[in-house]
């Protein structure tokens, strides 16, 4: 039977990805929901605009008027909430926000559930954050609750709240702890997106012979269990297909460290880079090709507290669901590298195509006037 799939923040990597891999594995209509901006930001949906199985309505997650109003118009059997303030940096300069955003909004959205669609199965993205200060490795469903960011207590509430629902009004309403996850869509300041644009843009300027302009890192010793939000997103969608709700945790059960994935991006780009390490002094730390800066550390990219190390322990998911991700940190890696190189690839150029013809004009110009000189200086006045 068609359903009807309702899912938030489309417009970002998560949301975008499960749009693609529902209208592509099922036959279920999608409504996707944005928030209402001057300037829409619909890059990673555009192509399915036309698509006759998805639509778009506007609703914000701070607006519970705007909930209650979707759920009635739509009346979804699934509802997947990937809509939040996702940046951890972020989150001590916005504290509020990021706890309306990413968990009172889910009061309104369980009671609209509750009240006009009880059947409608919810999804709840939670994090990795959530876990913090980490007392053991691997992280599973029974580590304590540890977040150092007002981000991280954020999800750590949501939790708490999806619980309370599915166990006091019996909602199927799921609530999934996910370890980081990248791709070609991610935003450009989470640090994966941040690494791969900008090696990409150094080597197209070192192909054009031009200095390399280096950019600027924070703590490049933290660990995160990376995976490709492409593979999770079909995690999700099994989950939300079991008989009962529950919690769960999507990981690779790996970790590496943002200089790792810095050195992994170097050698996919052919970028010969060495490390000038100073233990002392972490913001004197650099990256350097042939003796020039690439990579800088500065303050501003750190922290005011950090989660040093995350890594999760998946094996009951992928027992439960019989799914595993596909891709390795290494193929994520590449993926994303490659991507931007080519992003970058008609910036660059098309400038060095305008570049090459403006002096092709000037020579042109010139030699039109040095003609007339000539003309000019052979002319007998006398
Ligand atoms: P993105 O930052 O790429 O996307 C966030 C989306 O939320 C955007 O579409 C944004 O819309 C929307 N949004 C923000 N505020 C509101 C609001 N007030 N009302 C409606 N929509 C809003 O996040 P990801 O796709 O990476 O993550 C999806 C979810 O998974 C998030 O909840 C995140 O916290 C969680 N998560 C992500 C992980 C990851 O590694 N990616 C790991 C663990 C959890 P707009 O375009 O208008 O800004
Ligand atoms: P994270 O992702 O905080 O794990 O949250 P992010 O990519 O922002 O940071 C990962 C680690 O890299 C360190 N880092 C930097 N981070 C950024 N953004 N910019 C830098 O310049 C930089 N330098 C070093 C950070 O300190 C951190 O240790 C992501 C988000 O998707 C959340 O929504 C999600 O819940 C978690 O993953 C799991």
């Amino acid at each position: 039977m068609i359903k009807k799939i309702l899912i938030t923040g489309v417009t970002g990597q998560d949301g975008s990805n499960m749009v693609d891999y529902l209208l592509k594995n099922t036959e279920h209509h999608i409504i996707g929901t944005v928030r209402i901006l001057s300037n829409a930001n619909h890059e990673n949906i555009k192509h399915n605009i036309n698509n006759e199985r998805f639509s778009l309505l506007y609703m914000d997650l701070l607006d519970e008027e705007s909930i209650k109003n979707t759920i009635k118009k739509v009346q979804p059997d699934y509802f997947i909430n990937f809509a939040a303030q996702s940046f951890v940096g972020e989150s001590w300069n916005q504290p509020k926000l990021t706890f309306m955003t990413n968990a009172i909004s889910l009061i309104s959205i369980l009671e609209c559930i509750k009240d006009i669609k009880p059947t409608c199965r919810f999804y709840s993205a939670g994090s990795s954050e959530e876990f913090g200060d980490v007392e053991t490795m691997p992280q599973n469903l029974n580590h304590p609750l540890k977040p150092r960011s007002p981000y991280g207590a954020s999800k750590c509430a949501a939790r708490h709240i999806v619980k309370v629902y599915r166990e006091s009004y019996n909602l199927f309403a799921i609530h999934c702890i996910l370890f980081n996850h990248e791709g070609i869509r991610r935003g450009k300041n989470f640090v994966t997106r941040k690494i791969t644009l900008n090696l990409a843009r150094i080597k197209h300027e070192i192909e054009n012979n031009a200095i390399p302009t280096p950019f600027q890192l924070g703590n490049i010793y933290a660990r995160r269990d990376w995976s490709d939000s492409e593979d999770f997103v079909e995690g999700v969608w099994l989950m939300l297909n079991q008989k009962k709700a529950k919690e769960y945790i999507l990981s690779s059960n790996k970790d590496n460290s943002v200089k790792d994935f810095i050195d992994l991006s170097c050698k996919f780009l052919n970028l010969k880079a060495k490390w000038f390490i100073d233990k002392n002094n972490p913001l004197n730390t650099k990256l350097l090709l042939h003796n020039i800066p690439i990579i800088t550390i500065s303050k501003e990219f750190y922290r005011p507290a950090e989660v040093d190390i995350l890594r999760g322990d998946c094996y009951e998911t992928y027992k439960e669901l019989n799914w595993r991700p596909s891709s390795t940190f290494q193929q994520l890696v590449k993926k994303m590298v490659d991507h931007d190189y080519k992003l970058l690839y008609n910036n660059y150029n098309i400038k060095k195509s305008e570049y090459l013809n403006k002096i092709v004009q000037l020579e042109t110009k010139i030699n039109v006037m040095l003609s007339e000189l000539n003309d000019l200086k052979n002319l007998n006045i006398n």
